[in-house]
């Protein structure tokens, strides 16, 4: 695996990255610098078949850094095809990678760095369709790692269901079996779970929109609050949410750069979908804890940021 690392820097704008089509970003902090673990969208995409992951940074959300590819499928000796949504945890400093591959199994990958390189230790899937407890009612797809409080993380995933384990101090095992979450109404795929004043939240796509629901136990039950971002333009939609410096952000994917690279009179054109770009907003919260519904812009956010 190669690994470069290229430095680029824009104003604030929507999609954030224009140099690749990326999809899916879960965003996550570590040591006082954002990182952004995206999906990669080939240039000549005509379906979701990707085949790797880059990892991007930012101290100030303004000025990017793609460190270039992290993993591959190459890397893997198990997986065969579609690198989809990803996400990264840390405990005891190394960095844990999970990823969906084949539409049936979620893998973890490791590295000492929030970049990569990431090693597969397990050369095989950590989760399956014969994982006990595990609801694949379609895709077995778009893990999300969560950290609670008290140091205990969990994975959490699936399609149409959400589904989520304890992990084990390792961070490649699991305790017990596969759970199914309760109140995700229209729950579809892309899941994300966050905390927020003592309170848990799971987001993700359902009926086009992402939508959220709220709860005091972080295995539910959830209860459902309703949408916090329209349809985008790419059909899929995923995203992540995450506090950086004192500011909430919203992250989300469009076709805003097919759009704008592809001529729309080009055969090329009925493709965008598969070719997406990832976005950032600003996240606010009403006084009951509630979320306000997301507005997408060109601009993104700015710095120094809006008050
Ligand atoms: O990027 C491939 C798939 O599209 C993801 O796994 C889903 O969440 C959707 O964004």
């Amino acid at each position: 695996m190669v690994f470069f690392c290229v430095g680029f820097s824009i104003n604030a704008q929507n999609p954030i990255f224009t140099h690749l089509y990326t999809a899916d970003p879960s965003a996550r902090v570590f040591n006082d610098t954002l990182f952004v673990y995206p999906s990669h969208d080939r240039d000549s995409a005509t379906w979701w078949d990707m085949e790797d992951w880059h990892v991007f940074s930012t101290v100030d959300m303004v000025n990017w850094t793609d460190h270039g590819v992290a993993l591959s499928l190459n890397d893997l000796s198990w997986a065969e095809k579609y690198a989809w949504a990803p996400d990264c945890g840390y405990r005891d400093d190394k960095y844990y990678f999970y990823y969906p591959t084949d539409q049936d199994y979620i893998g973890v990958a490791v590295s000492d760095k929030p970049t990569g390189p990431f090693i597969d230790p397990l050369n095989r899937p950590m989760i399956s369709r014969e994982t006990p407890g595990v609801s694949a009612k379609r895709d077995l797809i778009d893990p999300c790692v969560f950290t609670d409080d008290d140091g205990k993380s969990y994975l959490f995933f699936g399609q149409y269901d959400v589904c989520a384990v304890e992990l084990n101090d390792d961070m490649v095992s699991f305790k017990d079996s596969a759970q199914v979450i309760e109140g995700c109404d229209k729950f579809f795929e892309a899941v994300w779970v966050h905390k927020h004043k003592g309170r848990y939240y799971i987001s993700y796509s359902g009926g086009g929109k992402i939508q959220y629901a709220m709860s005091d136990n972080l295995y539910g039950p959830y209860e459902f609050k309703g949408p916090i971002l329209d349809r985008v333009n790419s059909g899929t939609n995923h995203h992540s949410i995450v506090e950086y410096k004192g500011k909430w952000y919203f992250f989300y994917h469009n076709a805003d750069l097919a759009i704008k690279n592809i001529p729309a009179d080009s055969e090329a054109f009925k493709y965008k979908k598969w070719r997406r770009s990832v976005c950032v907003e600003y996240l606010y919260y009403n006084p009951d804890g509630t979320i306000q519904m997301i507005h997408q812009t060109k601009e993104g956010v700015s710095v120094p940021p809006k008050q």
